[in-house]
């Protein structure tokens, strides 16, 4: 088969052709860095308010614009929406007259009531009168610099700040809270660790497995739900991997593949995933042509989609498409037509084996699409090729349409998945990815989801 019809298998309904607006704009990318994640935030507090509350993160520090807060000791929280990692506070009380506050203390929390997870980063409560322990903080003037609290990279999304009156009234008051730290991305992680492909977590965590029938594929073929399994990893029994199996004997009617994928919720940012291709059937005879996957892909509205995105790592470790060796194939996808057959993309091959384990990077940000194959730059696509729309993440194993030898008898192969990682709107190196993974592990996450999908 020609690349110049790759797609031609493909069985799509075609929607009726409308306007379409083209919209070339690359949103979402965010930065690493220092930010004030409380920066107009609101708060609520145990106390009541008068005066505008919006003045505690207003950005301006004017002492005569504050928050007050109902006398005696009291608190206020910011929620920052999801944890964060936090190396700093700083507070703005009432500083016109060089009051002091009494019992300032300042608790972070990855839980609302702070029942659990407490970490106390200020306190100069100097007789314990409100009962978290005799501060070891002093006590001091307010200026107009506020004051500054450093602290141990601490990761949370609860900020609680107390004060018990001042040496002017019992009263608290807040002229501006900021809260520092390092804005993390939206991210999707899962090490699937699932019981089988009818598991109902499955689903919970917005994978579909296939089923039925239709391309990429042989004229005849079936997807079935049981050629996904979910196996303990031989090098880590607390490990599980996800076994992507396809068999044949020959023909298209005996043949049936494997394919898992998510909403077309993603667009800019990092996709990864631990993958190990094979080259060799697990049962039969070598030689069939098989595509061993790892892409992303949406869904193509009508022939010529101008929006249609698509991003691949895809294996042949028994050639096909005119290559005649094992290959690394990187495609990046304008768009295509069934009708008539036509495709448009750019592709980078790489000749030679990849049997074995590989972390697979590609990163989408700032017009510019990268991927990586073990940290090791392995094709670049830009401009019209560049994502224009939001895309499922999708694993499949399948036979070419014409690379199946014609003899009979079983052959099964298998490409087995560990792990995939998503982080919105961040571009990040393979190294960094696996120190999120790793990270994960040291916290026994299986799954965490955080993205949305706009
Ligand atoms: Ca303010
Ligand atoms: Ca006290
Ligand atoms: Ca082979
Ligand atoms: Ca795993």
């Amino acid at each position: 088969m020609s690349k110049m019809v790759r797609k031609g298998w493909k069985w799509l309904s075609v929607i009726a052709v409308g306007c379409i607006l083209f919209s070339g704009a690359h949103v979402g990318i965010s930065h690493a860095g220092p930010v004030n994640v409380a920066a107009g935030k609101s708060f609520t507090t145990s106390g009541t308010v008068s005066g505008n509350p919006a003045f505690i993160t207003d950005g301006d520090k004017n002492t005569a614009n504050y928050v007050d807060v109902t006398q005696n000791t009291q608190w206020v929280q910011f929620d920052l929406g999801s944890s964060v990692s936090l190396n700093q506070v700083k507070i703005w009380h009432y500083f016109g007259d060089g009051r002091t506050y009494h019992d300032v203390i300042v608790r972070l929390s990855n839980v609302s009531d702070f029942s659990s997870s407490v970490t106390t980063v200020f306190n100069n409560d100097l007789n314990n009168s409100i009962g978290f322990g005799v501060g070891s903080d002093a006590e001091y003037a307010e200026t107009s610099a506020g004051k500054t609290i450093n602290f141990a990279t601490t990761s949370a999304r609860y900020v609680r700040l107390y004060s018990n009156g001042s040496t002017s009234n019992g009263y608290n008051h807040y002229v501006e809270v900021e809260i520092w730290g390092t804005a993390q991305p939206q991210t999707m992680f899962d090490d699937f660790s699932y019981s089988g492909s009818s598991d109902s977590l499955l689903g919970t965590h917005q994978w579909t497995v296939r089923t039925g029938s239709g391309g990429p594929g042989p004229a005849g073929v079936s997807w079935l739900a049981n050629n996904i399994t979910f196996v303990t990893d031989p090098a880590n029994s607390s490990n599980k991997l996800m076994r992507l199996k396809v068999n044949t004997n020959g023909t298209g009617a005996s043949t049936n593949q494997a394919e898992i994928f998510t909403p077309e919720k993603y667009f800019e940012g990092t996709y990864a995933a631990r993958v190990k291709f094979t080259d060799s059937p697990t049962v039969g005879t070598d030689g069939d042509e098989v595509n061993q996957t790892f892409f992303t892909i949406s869904t193509l509205r009508y022939d010529n989609d101008p929006l249609y995105s698509e991003m691949d790592f895809e294996y042949l470790p028994n050639g096909g498409w005119g290559i005649t060796s094992s290959a690394m194939t990187n495609t990046t996808w304008y768009t295509y037509s069934n009708n008539p057959p036509k495709d448009d993309f750019v592709e980078t091959d790489h000749m030679g084996s990849y049997a074995g384990w590989h972390t697979l990077v590609v990163t989408a940000a700032s017009g510019v699409v990268n991927y990586y194959v073990d940290g090791t730059l392995t094709a670049t696509a830009s401009g019209k090729y560049y994502p224009r729309t939001k895309m499922a993440i999708d694993f499949n194993h399948w036979f070419l349409s014409d690379g199946l030898m014609s003899q009979s008898g079983t052959r099964t192969y298998a490409e087995d998945v560990d792990w995939v990682y998503h982080a919105k709107g961040v571009a990040m190196s393979t190294s960094a990815v696996n120190a999120a993974v790793a990270n994960y592990r040291a916290q026994n996450i299986k799954f965490t989801d955080n993205v949305t999908s706009n």
